[in-house]
């Protein structure tokens, strides 16, 4: 029988990229591909913006700003006064540090080369060691269709807060778009031990991803177990509108609502000790709970959940790579 040892990640921004982080304490290199949702990159201001992409690069190199969740740490912010002084578009922050990411991704993108050769090599530069992948080359860009009309990802979610109520959501070139070279390499091979959905938002982190044409499908071909860690805890979102998304797409807040949206996709699922009482009914749709504390509030945090996540990715199939 083939050894199955490799596990892939599928990640959005902040806490996703905490599981990603606490998966890399307890899987080598050679183990673990996190693939990275770009349904959010947007271009702004001339620049090539990847938010989950650098929300994982700077998390997995601990540059991160824990407090913001996003950018970097000991940041400085002397552009974007700078360019509010004139009178700039500066509903977007972009700070003195994170800015050189954006321009070396700007200039490397405009001189032909693919986002994942790029993301490799940036990663690379601030010494992570394990492979960070955007889902697709191609550009996919997330588009909400709100009261306000149709709003580009980063313009509903930074400028309008969130606000607007939303009714569909688009993933525009996804159609066209193909799993980043690695990732579809992934998806081929025969050892796959398990695929990790981090506790992203469903709608506007993991769906894109799954929206590349063959995607879902090859996921579930694997034969490896599909395990999620929830967003949700209780009915809330700890970040993030993801909760109040579930409601306004007509799905009731909570981990049950959560599976039924993957429709069928998920193997297993971590769950909050806020969501006990929803067992059976995870197990009545064919899914096995796992029941923790599953906010990660320190870098030890963030190694147990990953742990569990795979203990419970254990239980459904097996060997799993070695992890401590
Ligand atoms: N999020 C905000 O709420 N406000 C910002 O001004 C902002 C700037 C920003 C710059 C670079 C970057 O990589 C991320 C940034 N984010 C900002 C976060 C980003 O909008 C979201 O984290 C994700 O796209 C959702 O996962």
């Amino acid at each position: 029988m083939t050894d199955r040892r490799h596990v892939i990640a599928l990640c959005g921004g902040v806490g996703g990229a905490k599981l990603a982080f606490g998966l890399t304490r307890i899987l080598s290199p050679q183990d673990l591909t996190i693939v990275v949702n770009t349904g959010d990159d947007f271009e702004h201001l001339g620049l090539s913006i990847s938010p989950d992409i650098d929300t994982v690069t700077y998390t997995l190199s601990d540059l991160a700003d824990r407090e913001r969740g996003w950018g970097r740490k000991d940041e400085s912010w002397n552009f974007m006064a700078a360019l509010t002084a004139l009178g700039g578009e500066d509903w977007f922050n972009l700070g003195d540090r994170d800015l050189a990411m954006h321009v070396e991704r700007t200039r490397r993108l405009a001189a032909g080369e693919t986002l994942s050769r790029i993301t490799a090599d940036l990663t690379a530069a601030l010494g992570i060691g394990h492979p960070v992948v955007p889902m697709s080359d191609q550009p996919v860009r997330t588009v909400l269709e709100t009261a306000h009309g149709d709003l580009a990802f980063q313009t509903y979610f930074v400028r309008e807060r969130c606000q607007p109520a939303v009714s569909a959501v688009r993933y525009v070139g996804a159609d066209v778009a193909r799993p980043a070279p690695i990732f579809a390499g992934l998806l081929a091979r025969k050892d796959i031990a398990a695929v990790a959905l981090c506790p992203s938002n469903p709608y506007l982190s993991i769906d894109p991803i799954l929206a590349i044409p063959g995607v879902r499908e090859a996921l579930k071909a694997l034969a490896a177990p599909i395990v999620a860690v929830s967003p949700i805890i209780g009915d809330t979102a700890l970040k993030g509108p993801a909760a109040k998304l579930m409601t306004e797409l007509g799905a009731r807040p909570g981990v049950v609502d959560l599976v039924r949206h993957y429709d069928g996709l998920l193997d297993g699922l971590v769950i909050d000790h806020a969501n006990a009482e929803d067992v059976t009914a995870l197990q009545a749709l064919g899914v096995h709970p796992l029941v923790t504390d599953a906010i990660m509030r320190s870098d030890d945090d963030r190694a147990r959940l990953a742990r569990e996540t795979l203990t419970l990715a254990h239980g459904l199939s097996q060997p799993l790579p070695e992890y401590n």
